[in-house]
């Protein structure tokens, strides 16, 4: 890929771009077909049906697809008849809602990153990727198995601390989170690590009990590691799209959480999710999930998922057409 879609600064960086086209590629064929499909139609009601029905489908939520539906008819009125004229909307409405992006605060060393969320949503695998990542930036990362419930869940750990090549705290089966917690904190600053990056259980049956669990390791590593960043990061499965919303409350209302994940991008037709979740949580999506290797992992950058999403008006490759 050589060309430079307008204006991003990501389009060559060790392959970022690519890699994040690649993982919105179904939400990106599912919109840029239908938005192709609209083109040099009347600007009738059966169009404007047709726009919000398709930027709905792409989990946009309904704020996005209100905006964009009245920058169109705005345009209508101004006598516009761009045949791209959806497309064009939809960019400057995304790049007017989804600002300039939010890195994870890492400083003062050393930092907590907790991930939460619930059974299944990509923890584990995030704190794997996260690690990797870090220890690819130079950082000393240290994990803490916060998920006691299962054995197994600290060997999945073992795993990818032994691939990112970090230290893992761990305890017994079925010991107190908090104390998992306590330890890493105190292994953190004597080891003189840069981030401290702690998994947690998600299992829901027991959701009181998980809470409360929640807050308690949010208190020990304040605690133990004063002055230090604390980012707790809800990780969001893309494909249960908006459902997830309803979830990130409930966490919300238990501790500060500070952003989110958005992982399994990569596998879903809804990767407009990622503005509803802003837009809605008041939340920044911070990292994102683009499949299961451990370097499927990036910063959230708005740009380059706009770009992402809309490629072919402008993007780094002739516009796509809708095949049948
Ligand atoms: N395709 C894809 N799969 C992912 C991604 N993140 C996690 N997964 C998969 O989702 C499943 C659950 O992940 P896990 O980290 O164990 O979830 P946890 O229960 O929240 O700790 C695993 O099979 C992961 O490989 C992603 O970004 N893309
Ligand atoms: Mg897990």
């Amino acid at each position: 890929m050589t060309a430079s879609p307008s204006g991003s600064p990501l389009a060559n960086v060790g392959g970022w771009f690519g890699r994040f086209r690649q993982g919105l590629s179904r939400t990106r064929e599912a919109l840029s077909a239908r938005l192709d499909g609209l083109m040099g139609r009347e600007l009738d009601p059966a169009f404007y049906d047709a726009v919000e029905e398709t930027l709905l489908q792409a989990d946009l939520g309904v704020q996005t697809t209100d905006a964009v539906l009245a920058r169109l008819k705005d345009q209508a009125r101004m006598g516009a008849r761009a045949p791209d004229a959806a497309r064009q909307a939809l960019r400057e409405i995304l790049m007017a809602s989804l600002g300039s992006g939010a890195p994870l605060a890492l400083a003062p060393p050393p930092a907590v990153v907790m991930l939460l969320g619930v059974n299944g949503s990509g923890k584990t695998t995030t704190v794997g990727k996260l690690a990797h990542r870090l220890r690819g930036e130079g950082r000393k990362v240290l994990l803490a198995a916060g998920d006691t419930f299962r054995a197994a869940a600290a060997d999945q750990l073992q795993v990818w601390a032994t691939r990112a090549g970090a230290d893992l705290i761990r305890h017994r089966e079925g010991a107190d989170p908090a104390a998992v917690a306590y330890d890493a904190a105190q292994a953190a600053r004597a080891r003189h690590a840069d981030v401290l990056i702690v998994d947690t259980a998600g299992r829901l049956h027991t959701k009181t009990n998980l809470m409360e669990e929640l807050k308690k390791i949010d208190r020990v590593v304040r605690r133990e590691l004063p002055g230090s960043p604390v980012e707790a990061l809800l990780v969001l499965d893309a494909t249960t799209g908006q459902n997830g919303i309803a979830q990130a409350r409930e966490f919300q209302a238990a501790l500060p959480v500070t952003g989110v994940v958005l992982t399994k991008l990569d596998g879903t037709a809804r990767g407009g999710v990622v503005v509803a979740i802003t837009q809605e949580l008041g939340l920044p999506v911070k990292l994102v999930g683009l499949g299961e290797r451990i370097e499927d992992l990036q910063p959230f950058d708005p740009a380059a998922f706009i770009d992402g999403l809309l490629a072919g008006d402008a993007g780094p490759s002739p516009a796509p057409r809708a095949r049948d």
